[in-house]
């Protein structure tokens, strides 16, 4: 088993430190009669006061000079964690909070590793491993698509179709190693031919699903930003005006920005880490030159690039030819001209091609044909057209099992029909195994302890 003892209390600060209020949280066998060592109402906690908020007073002595704190007991097993759950609610602030976990702590409770209350509920059968890994992604959710996703697997969504479709594996497992035990004709078999059919549909089943880790990818990890472009072109003014606020240092001086910027953002939905950039050019100064290596560096990490080209000045034909040899894909690269407010007016802008996927036109200081980057920015993660919200989609350790339940079908149907009975179960038995591992039916104490590590103390 993953590292808890389920015999041991635990106890955690459930609230970010330093708000107005904080919760405490204590789960396990001994959460009643430790927070009843502290926590002082008119009566003590117990099953007949189960589940409404009582008023009483919290210290390490629990006496007059104790702290207001409302207090609520959940008993067993029908708690987040499946066993006895008190929280007190204290004043938070830095101290109080502090003061009031140590007591508890010595009253018996041990102080909760990451994620520990969410694994007990999982080993106490309140959730499969999908459910647990969502209230993860509730937490972490920026963007109103991802809380509606997490929410989704939070009510078992996914867990539930890939344990339907585990099941239908272990249904047809069942039938190959029927075969292998009795081999009489006369038995009223399902023809082989029909059997490989339905196993050649859970395959195809499968690589759907995989198909929807680039949408989850989009929504639970959004993509990283990169503005880059030639020195003065703009970029840094875009970053203020993306983010809403002047972050960054914008000058008429050329090379202006020397280090990279990194602010999270959203757009149209989607979670974005915007990367302003030092302009790209030969520089002789070393800083600068330090500075551009990094723009470079970001580069390769980049989700989508805005290549920001000054449509004032006579560009070079080939600048994004000449500036993206450092990109491995102008599939994601958006040329975006910016200053046209400085293009005679009437003129209708004559732009350069380039070979980016995109090209706009905008001035970021009049604020103009900013929607249409925008808009361009949300193609360009997309794939194509925006994509309605996905009513599930795999994580990348979910696409992993997937992607190794599929190979292990791989030849299956093929085996099936041959009446390879042996070759066929052992394989369909691996592709069950590593649905099961998605559900955490079959995962290994190695793999609870990595995914509960991610997870934020008191959770
Ligand atoms: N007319 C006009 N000026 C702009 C526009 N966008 C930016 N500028 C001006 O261009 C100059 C350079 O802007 P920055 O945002 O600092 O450019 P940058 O690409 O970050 O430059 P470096 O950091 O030096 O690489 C500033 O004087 C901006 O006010 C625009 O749309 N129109
Ligand atoms: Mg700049």
């Amino acid at each position: 088993m993953p590292s808890t003892r389920l015999n041991e209390t635990i106890a955690a600060l459930c609230s970010p430190p330093g708000g107005a209020i904080a919760v405490i949280r204590l789960s396990g066998p001994n959460a009643l009669q430790s927070a009843n060592k502290i926590w002082k109402g008119l009566h003590p906690l117990s099953t007949k006061t189960a589940r409404t908020l009582h008023l009483g007073l919290c210290g390490a002595r629990g006496d007059k000079d104790g702290d207001p704190t409302l207090a609520v007991f959940m008993p067993g097993p029908n708690s987040y964690t499946g066993e006895d759950v008190v929280e007190l609610h204290c004043h938070g602030g830095a101290v109080v909070a502090k003061e009031t976990l140590g007591a508890i702590i010595a009253a018996g409770a041990r102080h909760a590793k990451p994620g520990e209350f969410t694994l007990r509920a999982f080993l106490n059968g309140k959730m499969d491993l999908t459910q647990a890994e969502a209230v993860c992604d509730i937490i972490n959710a920026q963007t109103s698509a991802a809380l509606h996703l997490a929410e989704r697997q939070m009510s078992g969504a996914l867990g539930g179709r890939i344990e339907s479709i585990r099941k239908s594996l272990l249904d047809i497992l069942a039938e190959c190693e029927s075969r292998m035990d009795f081999c009489e004709e006369d038995l009223d078999w399902a023809p082989p031919a029909e059997i490989a059919r339905k196993t050649a549909e859970i395959a195809e089943a499968l690589s759907k699903l995989v198909k929807s880790r680039a949408d989850g990818a989009i929504i639970r990890d959004g993509l990283n930003v990169v503005i880059a472009g030639r020195p003065n072109s703009g970029k840094s003014s875009l970053l203020n005006l993306l983010l809403g606020f002047g972050r960054a240092i914008v000058t008429e001086t050329p090379g202006t920005t020397r280090d990279t910027l990194e602010e999270a953002a959203v757009i149209r939905n989607i979670p974005v880490k915007l990367i302003d950039t030092a302009g790209i050019r030969d520089a002789d100064n070393a800083i600068e030159r330090i500075g551009i290596g990094k723009s470079i560096e970001s580069l390769e990490r980049a989700g989508i690039i805005l290549w920001l080209l000054d449509a004032s000045s006579k560009p070079p034909e080939n600048e994004v030819e000449v500036m993206t040899q450092h990109v491995e894909t102008t599939k994601r690269l958006l040329a975006v001209w910016n200053k046209i407010d400085l293009l005679d007016p009437g003129e209708i802008p004559r732009l350069p091609r380039t070979n980016a996927a995109e090209t706009v036109q905008c001035s970021v200081i009049k604020e103009q044909g900013v929607e249409q980057l925008l808009d361009a920015v949300e193609r360009l993660a997309w794939g194509g057209a925006p994509h309605p919200e996905p009513e599930i989609a795999v994580n990348a350790r979910h696409a992993e099992l997937v992607d190794n339940a599929i190979a292990a079908l791989n030849n299956a149907p093929g085996d099936i029909r041959n009446e390879e009975w042996e070759i066929a179960a052992l394989n369909l038995r691996s592709a069950a195994e590593a649905l099961g591992v998605i559900t955490g039916e079959t995962a290994t104490p190695d793999v609870l302890d990595n995914i509960f590590s991610r997870f934020c103390v008191g959770k």
